[in-house]
C-alpha cells in the first residue's frame, strides 16, 4: 500500500515543495493550507503530472476545532498517515521587542507552536492505532539562536524545538519518530509574509549570496522520511554555504 504524507502549509515554500518530492515518488497526500486554490491547483497538477492521490483538508491551524474535527473525520481510506509534517508556520515583523506589535505575537505563537500542537494531538491516535509513525516538524535556525529583532519568532521556534524533544520522549512507546528540522534563510514567500506583502523589504534579506530554496529543504526532509526504520534523524539545523549561524552571512 502506497504511504501517506500529511503537510501542513502546502500552499507554499517548504510545503509545496514537500508535496512534489513526495508525490514524484509516489506518496500519497493530504495537503492542507488556507488558499483553497493554490491547493486545487497543486492537486491538479499532482494528478496530472504522477498520478498522485490527494485529499484536501484546507483549514487555519490555529482554529482548534476546526482542525481536530476535520482531522477526526478523515475518511476512513486517509485515515493511514505515515508521515505528518507540521510545517505551516509564519514569521511576522522583525520589530524591536518595544515596537513590536501584540497582534503579530499572538499571531506567530498560534500559528507556529498551537497550531502545531493541535495538528499533532489530532494525528497521533491514528498513528498510535497503526503501530507507529513519523513526525516531522519545521522548526528554524532561530529556535536555536535568538537574533536581534526576533523576540517571539525566535520563542515560537524555540517553542517547536522543545515539544520536538518532548514528542520524541513521550511517543517513543508508540514507535513514532520525531525530527525536527531547523533550516536557516530559505527564499519561499516567508520573506514576504514576514514584512506584510512589502517585496522590496523580502528581495533585501536574500540580497548578496544564494539562499537555500524549498526544493533543498524538501530534499532532506524526504532522505529523513525514506530512512530505514531502525534509524531516525532527530535534530538537523541547515544553512546555505553563505550563512555560519543565525546572523553571520558571507555576502560576497
Ligand atoms: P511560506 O510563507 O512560503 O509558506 C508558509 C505556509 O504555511 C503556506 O503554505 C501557508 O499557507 C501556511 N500557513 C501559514 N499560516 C497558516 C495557518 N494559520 N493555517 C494553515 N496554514 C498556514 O514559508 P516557508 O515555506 O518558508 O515556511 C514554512 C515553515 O518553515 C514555517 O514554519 C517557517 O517558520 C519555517 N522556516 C522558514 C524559513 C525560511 O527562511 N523560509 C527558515 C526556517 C524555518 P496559507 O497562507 O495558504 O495558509
Ligand atoms: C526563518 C529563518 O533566520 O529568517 O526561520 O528567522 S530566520
Amino acid at each position: 500500500m502506497k504511504k501517506t504524507v500529511f503537510i501542513t502549509g502546502a500552499t507554499a515554500g517548504f510545503g509545496e515543495a514537500c508535496a512534489r518530492k513526495f508525490a514524484a515518488n509516489n506518496y500519497r497526500l493530504i495537503l492542507n493550507g488556507r488558499r483553497v486554490e493554490r491547493l486545487e491547483q497543486l492537486q491538479k497538477e499532482l494528478q496530472d503530472q504522477y498520478g498522485t492521490e490527494s485529499l484536501l483538508l484546507p483549514f487555519d491551524v490555529r482554529d482548534r476545532a476546526t482542525a481536530t474535527e476535520a482531522i477526526e473525520n478523515l475518511p476512513e481510506a486517509w485515515q493511514q498517515i505515515d508521515f505528518l509534517i507540521n510545517n505551516a508556520g509564519l514569521a511576522l515583523g522583525r520589530d524591536l521587542f518595544d515596537e513590536a506589535s501584540l497582534d503579530d505575537w499572538d499571531t506567530m505563537i498560534d500559528t507556529n507552536v498551537k497550531g502545531l500542537l493541535y495538528v499533532s494531538k489530532a494525528v497521533v491516535p491514528y498513528m498510535v492505532k497503526q503501530g507507529g509513525g513519523h513526525i516531522i516538524n519545521l522548526g528554524s535556525i532561530a529556535g536555536k539562536e535568538v537574533y536581534e529583532r526576533g523576540n517571539a519568532y525566535c520563542a515560537s521556534k524555540y517553542a517547536v524545538d522543545a515539544l520536538s524533544r518532548g514528542m520524541r520522549i513521550d511517543l517513543l512507546r508508540h514507535k513514532i519518530k520525531v525530527t525536527a528540522i531547523h533550516p536557516g534563510a530559505a527564499e519561499t514567500e516567508f520573506s514576504l509574509v514576514r514584512f506584510k506583502g512589502d517585496a522590496e523589504a523580502a528581495g533585501k534579506v536574500y540580497d548578496g549570496y544564494e539562499p537555500l530554496v524549498g526544493e533543498d529543504i524538501a530534499e532532506i526532509i524526504y532522505y529523513t522520511a525514506t530512512l530505514p526504520a531502525h534509524v531516525c534523524i532527530n535534530d538537523l539545523v541547515v544553512t546555505c554555504t553563505a550563512q555560519a549561524n543565525a546572523s553571520h552571512f558571507f555576502k560576497g
